[in-house]
């Protein structure tokens, strides 16, 4: 049984979950808060994020890492392709997500959602990669309905989990979403993947969550 470890607000916690779910492997969830120095956590998580897993062979860190496990050891639904080509654009496109959308945009989330603030010139220079990054992702994704084409695949749970963030963090800082102001047009998207099981269950667990806070 896979124990899945960090809380319910983070969207790789939250990407992990929905492949998880969609997948139908049976897990429980442990919550684990961020920047741990509790050896048990930096063993399996050395950098103390999450998420991390718990697997009877061992702890596994790295939301990417996680999923493809996942997928490896659970192969079906599948949520990459079989064919090798259209699995790696589906990686390709996961990887524009977490780490040319996400992890640029995160450096706002401290002025964006925790009352802190970011220096002007740090500002600006997210807000050039941003706009560049994001004009390079509207290129690759296609909603069709689903981020790389007619299936839903690793590139919704990244996408369902991250995109929304990206669009509130860049509102919340710019006074404009500078994925909406670029053209990529993500919210019909996120409703239809929304409607999903799997996804209920995470947007009412991240409620839950966030009204105990
Ligand atoms: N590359 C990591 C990113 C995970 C990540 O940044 N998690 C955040 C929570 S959403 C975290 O643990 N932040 C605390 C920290 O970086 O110290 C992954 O894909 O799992």
């Amino acid at each position: 049984m896979i124990t899945l470890c960090g809380f319910p607000v983070s969207n790789y916690y939250n990407k992990v979950k929905l492949a998880l779910l969609e997948k139908g492997v049976p897990f429980t969830e442990e919550h684990v808060a961020t920047k741990s120095t509790d050896e048990a956590v930096l063993s399996i998580s050395p950098l103390a994020k999450i998420p991390f897993i718990r697997t009877p062979q061992g702890g596994l860190c790295e939301s990417e890492a996680i999923v493809e496990y996942i997928e490896a050891a659970y192969p079906n639904p599948p949520l990459l392709p079989a064919d090798p080509f259209a699995a790696a654009k589906v990686r390709e496109l996961v990887t524009f997500i977490d780490l040319h959308l996400e992890l640029v945009a995160r450096d706002l989330y401290p002025q964006a959602f925790f009352g802190g603030s970011v220096s002007e010139s740090s500002l600006a220079r997210i807000r050039k990669q941003l706009d560049k990054n994001i004009l390079a992702f509207k290129r690759l994704v296609k909603f069709a309905p689903y981020a790389a084409g007619d299936t839903f695949t690793l590139a919704d749970c990244a996408a369902f989990a991250s995109l929304p963030l990206v669009g509130m963090a860049t509102k919340a800082v710019y006074g404009e979403d500078l994925l909406l102001a670029a053209g990529v047009d993500y919210k019909p998207y996120i409703k239809l993947v929304g409607e999903r099981p799997s996804a209920q269950k995470v947007l009412a667990d991240r409620k839950a969550a966030t009204s105990k806070t």
